[in-house]
């Protein structure tokens, strides 16, 4: 009984809404959103089902780091929230991704912004994401998926947009998300 539990695969019964936030701000950000979005629709007893725009924006917290591009996906998924943020850990990880210091400017950050409507706060998982009420960069991609998306918690997603007026974003048109010359 105990060997069928270990190897059994770390498949929740059903398929759950997920959306994850994607960031970079180093090496080609574009290029690694993209790659990022290939390997997340290649996850294992998962499906792709939207990407947001992408987004340009100031480092948040004001650090002094090149510029991020950011977006969100909205993903079905099987896996649980544990062995999805391991499988989120090893595309970072295949894109380079180190961790000099916390906040440090990075090739690719995925956070799991929400898992269906579970609140979790475990030692190495906060759903929903601890800062997911307070970021434009977040909630812009996340209100062009889901209107009127409620964030358990934290509320509706339109009404939490108008506390975040003041910092700037720029949309980057798909047809340019890749000139990376603008960045
Ligand atoms: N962890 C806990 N909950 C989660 C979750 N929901 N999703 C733990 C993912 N990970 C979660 O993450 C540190 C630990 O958080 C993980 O080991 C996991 O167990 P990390 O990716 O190694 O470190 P980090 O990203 O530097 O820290 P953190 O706190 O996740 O930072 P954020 O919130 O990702 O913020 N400005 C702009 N414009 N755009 C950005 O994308 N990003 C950050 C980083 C700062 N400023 C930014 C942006
Ligand atoms: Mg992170």
């Amino acid at each position: 009984m105990v060997i069928i539990l270990l190897i059994s695969p770390p498949l929740d019964k059903q398929l759950e809404l997920v959306y994850i936030g994607l960031g970079s701000n180093l090496g080609f950000p574009c290029q690694q959103l993209q790659r990022a979005i290939l390997s997340l629709s290649q996850l294992q007893s998962t499906e792709l089902m939207q990407v947001a725009n992408f987004y340009q924006s100031l480092p948040f917290a004001g650090k002094i780091q090149p510029l991020f591009v950011n977006t969100v996906v909205l993903l079905k998924t099987q896996l649980n929230p544990w062995h999805l943020l391991k499988q989120l850990q090893k595309i970072e990880y295949q894109q380079a991704r180190k961790r000099p210091y916390r906040w440090s400017a990075r090739t690719l950050d995925l956070d799991i912004l929400l898992y269906g409507k579970r609140v979790i706060n475990s030692s190495r998982l906060t759903i929903p994401h601890p800062q997911i009420a307070k970021r434009a960069f977040v909630l812009y991609p996340l209100y062009d998926i889901t209107p009127d998306l409620v964030i358990p918690i934290y509320g509706k997603v339109q009404r939490l947009l108008m506390g975040c007026s003041k910092q700037q974003l720029f949309h980057v048109p798909m047809g340019l998300s890749c000139n990376e010359t603008k960045y």
